[in-house]
């Protein structure tokens, strides 16, 4: 009986010794003295948007991450090519998943295929370079090497070889989430969302494979701000989904290398914003920054069904430079809560007439020849002109922007069609027994691109196949100056 009180005795020392009281005198237990449990288990890895099943109550482990880097040719946009150099083949890089006390052990394989070193740096880990002093690898090596995970958070990684800016930009980042004990609340949906700058040396848009253009990378100024590596990344068919009445959760990096994210969710509000990935909740914000080399976790409620439109609110980037996500939800309509349109008048603020839009000159040299060439060449303007208003699928907006999918107006007049994308349109008019009265800008475009706009507006979505050649707009052009 004795022994035993003194045992229980000691065991009280020593936990209180391995614990300290924060300022509300709770105790709180060292990360450094939780011990792991039972055999070492390899980290499920997941590709963007996907992350990792949580932790959920699991004791802390011993965790093997196996992630092997590939410097890979990609796509950044329609036809445009980019030399990506990747952890694990994605942009962003693998989405590692743990909990406060994990040992990770951490293997970084260098593809022998690549053509140079690289190490990673984890914003989780307490030491030196972040692991970067570590793990410097050479292609066709392995280095490994070992941390205890301390701090809960969700935290960037990334390449940190020289020249580190390059490396980054080429796309090597990704996000570790570190799970309190016990597990982060739970949710229905979970999804992963990292920005990033790019640096081309053509233009936006511009065709074949582009090489990194350090001078841009300089100054600042990207051709492409994108979320997931490209642009597309979660549009289409790449599009995120939630049901109405479900709550979700977004783990949002910014790997930069440059510049500051004003993350934002259309149509919705955060609910809950863990402020810089940290510990501080943040409730009902509308905009979150994310700065480079960093990350939020925003959660909300989905009530009302549509696309949520996920963008940089620093809003170019996003109309001009592809930062644009879609979360679509389904489910039922709740008029309490969103209305729908009750009264559409016109309201012009610049007094109706039709403006210019800024030379978003596609650069592009190609010369198309062939029909099926040509309707290529069409589809990738539509999809950097057009796409915006009209929709990725020609299938327009109610009230605002009338389809060019099956659409009657279109078939009707092929002269009318050209006169409207060389020169814009305003005032009323009926397509699929639908009226519209707003302002479509004037495309500044040459003939040959509008030529090839319409024909691939006229191949596809049910329309008529009326091939629009370069004569043909270039006549208009000249009639009715
Ligand atoms: C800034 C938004 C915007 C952009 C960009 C835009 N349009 Fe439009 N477009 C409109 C609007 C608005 C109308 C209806 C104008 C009106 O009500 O008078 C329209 C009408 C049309 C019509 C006639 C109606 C129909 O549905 O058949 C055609 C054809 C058309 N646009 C083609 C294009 C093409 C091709 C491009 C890309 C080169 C383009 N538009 C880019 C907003 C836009
Ligand atoms: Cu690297």
């Amino acid at each position: 009986m004795k022994s035993m009180k003194l045992i229980l005795a000691i065991t009280v020392i020593t936990l209180l010794a391995s614990c300290k009281s924060n300022e509300k005198n709770e105790v709180v237990i060292d990360p450094s003295n939780i011990k792991t449990e039972g055999a070492p288990i390899i980290a499920e890895l997941t590709s963007p948007p996907f992350v990792p099943k949580p932790v959920g109550d699991r004791p802390a482990k011993k965790l093997i991450v196996n992630l092997e880097i590939l410097e890979q040719e990609g796509e950044m946009a329609d036809g445009v090519k980019y030399m990506y150099w990747t952890f694990g083949g994605t942009v962003p890089g693998s989405f590692i998943r743990t909990r406060v006390g994990d040992e990770v052990e951490f293997h970084l394989k260098n593809h022998p295929d690549n053509k140079l070193p690289h190490n990673i740096d984890l914003h989780a880990v307490t030491g030196p370079g972040g692991g970067a002093a570590s793990s410097f690898v050479a292609p066709g090596h392995e280095v490994t090497f070992s941390f205890k995970v301390l701090n809960e958070g969700l935290f960037v990684y990334h390449c940190a070889t020289a020249p580190v800016g390059m490396h980054i930009a080429n796309g090597m980042y990704g996000l570790i989430l570190v799970e309190p004990a016990g597990g982060l609340p739970k949710v229905d949906k979970e999804y992963y969302v990292m920005q990033g700058d790019f640096y081309t040396k053509g233009a936006y848009g511009e065709k074949g494979l582009q090489p990194f253009d350090m001078a841009k990378a300089i100054k600042e100024e990207p051709d492409y701000v994108v979320f997931n590596g490209k642009t597309g990344s979660l549009t289409g068919d790449n599009e995120i989904t939630a049901k109405v009445g479900e709550t979700v959760r977004l783990y949002v990096g910014n790997g930069g290398p440059n510049l500051v994210s004003s993350f934002h969710v259309i149509g919705e509000i955060f609910d809950n914003v863990h402020i810089e990935g940290g510990s501080m909740i943040n409730k009902n914000v509308q905009t979150t920054l994310v700065p480079a080399g960093g990350a939020v976790i925003v959660d909300f409620k989905v009530d009302v069904p549509g696309s949520l439109v996920i963008v940089d609110h620093s809003i170019f980037r996003t109309f001009n430079k592809g930062s644009l996500g879609i979360l679509k939800v389904t489910g039922d309509e709740n008029k309490t809560i969103y209305s729908g349109t009750q009264s559409d008048n016109v309201y012009l603020p610049e007094g109706g007439t039709i403006q210019t839009m800024p030379g978003n000159k596609s650069a592009s040299p190609t010369i198309a020849v062939t029909l099926p060439e040509r309707i290529a060449e069409g589809k990738s303007i539509y999809s950097t002109t057009c796409f915006a208003c009209h929709q990725p699928n020609g299938e327009g907006l109610p009230n605002a922007f009338p389809p060019l999918a099956k659409s009657d107006y279109l078939n009707a007049d092929v002269n009318r069609a050209i006169e409207i994308v060389l020169r814009g349109k305003t005032g009323e008019m009926t397509v699929n027994g639908k009226k519209y009265n707003s302002v479509m800008t004037a495309q500044t475009l040459t003939d040959e691109e509008i030529a090839n706009v319409l024909t691939y507006v006229y191949s596809t979505w049910d329309n008529s196949k009326k091939e629009v050649t370069k004569e043909m707009v270039a006549k208009i052009r000249q009639e009715n100056k």
